[in-house]
């Protein structure tokens, strides 16, 4: 089964209480915990952030849709290339 987790999940934390440093705490409009999500400059396609989009990308993105891997939430924004918050085969045809 092939799921998009969100991306504040945090599995080791799923069934006890614990830290959660992709849950973010601002004090007056600075920054005091956590990671935000948000990937500035990235290049859509390139699935694995190697800066540029290559043959690489169609082997990940491929075990994607056949559902032998996960992409963790960057990964899916950069494989979005259509930006319909959905990753599918339209994505790899637009390469
Ligand atoms: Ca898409």
């Amino acid at each position: 089964m092939r799921r998009n987790m969100h991306y504040s999940y945090n599995s080791a934390i799923a069934s006890d209480f614990g830290d959660n440093n992709k849950i973010t705490a601002y004090v007056k409009g600075d920054l005091k915990y956590g990671t935000e999500p948000v990937v500035i400059n990235y290049v859509t396609g390139d699935v694995n952030g190697s800066g540029s989009v290559d043959a690489i990308y169609y082997s990940i993105l491929k075990k994607y849709l056949l559902g032998a891997t996960n992409l963790d939430s960057e990964a899916y924004n950069r494989a979005d290339v259509n930006g319909d918050n959905t990753v599918d085969i339209i994505d790899l045809a637009l390469i």
